[in-house]
C-alpha cells in the first residue's frame, strides 16, 4: 500500500465559526467552506497549510459521534487522515495483516473523498482514517 501524506488533521469543535476564528483570522489560514456530511452528522470546514489542511468537525446533532466525543474527551484532535494511492488495496492490506478496521469499505467523505477509518485498539489509540481523492 503507498501511504501518500497526512491529508489533513480532523479537529472536534463545538463551533466551526468560532473555531475559524483562530484557524484563519488568527492563524491565516485559508477558509474554504463548510461541508455538512449528513451520513456522519458532522459539518466539516477545510483550512489548506500546503500540502495538508486543518479539518474542523462540528457535530449536527446532540447524539452525533463527533458530539459524543466532545462530551467524553472535550474539543481537540479527533482524527489524522492519510491519503493513499488506493484506498480499497490498502484495506485489503491492511485487513490481511490482522489491523483491526472500523470500515472494511471506503465510504463518502467530504470534498468527494473515499475514506475509511481504522480501529483505535490498533493504531496506539488514535483514530487513523484513510483518505483517497
Ligand atoms: N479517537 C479515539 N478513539 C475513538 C474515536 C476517536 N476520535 N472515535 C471512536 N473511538 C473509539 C471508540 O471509543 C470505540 O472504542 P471501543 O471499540 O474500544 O469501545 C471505537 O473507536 C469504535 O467507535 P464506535 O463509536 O463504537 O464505532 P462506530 O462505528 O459507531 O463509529 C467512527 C466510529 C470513528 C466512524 C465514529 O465514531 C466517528 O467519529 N464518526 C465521524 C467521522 C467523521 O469525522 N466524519 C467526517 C469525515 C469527513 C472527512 O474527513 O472527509
Amino acid at each position: 500500500m503507498k501511504v501518500l501524506k497526512i491529508d489533513h488533521l480532523g479537529i472536534a469543535v463545538n463551533s466551526i465559526e468560532e473555531g475559524k476564528n483562530f484557524w484563519s483570522d488568527i492563524m491565516g489560514l485559508g477558509f474554504e467552506g463548510t461541508e455538512t456530511v449528513e451520513a456522519q452528522k458532522v459539518t466539516t470546514a477545510f483550512f489548506p497549510i500546503s500540502e495538508s489542511e486543518v479539518e474542523l468537525l462540528e457535530s449536527t446533532a446532540p447524539d452525533g459521534p463527533v458530539a459524543k466525543y466532545i462530551e467524553k474527551k472535550g474539543q481537540g484532535i479527533h482524527h489524522v487522515a492519510f491519503r493513499v494511492e488506493n484506498i480499497e488495496e490498502a484495506l485489503a492490506e491492511l485487513k490481511e495483516k490482522g489491523v483491526k478496521l472500523i470500515d472494511e469499505k471506503p465510504r463518502n467523505g467530504a470534498g468527494g473523498a473515499k475514506i475509511a477509518f481504522l480501529h483505535p485498539k490498533a493504531t496506539n489509540g488514535i483514530l487513523v482514517e484513510l483518505c483517497q481523492r
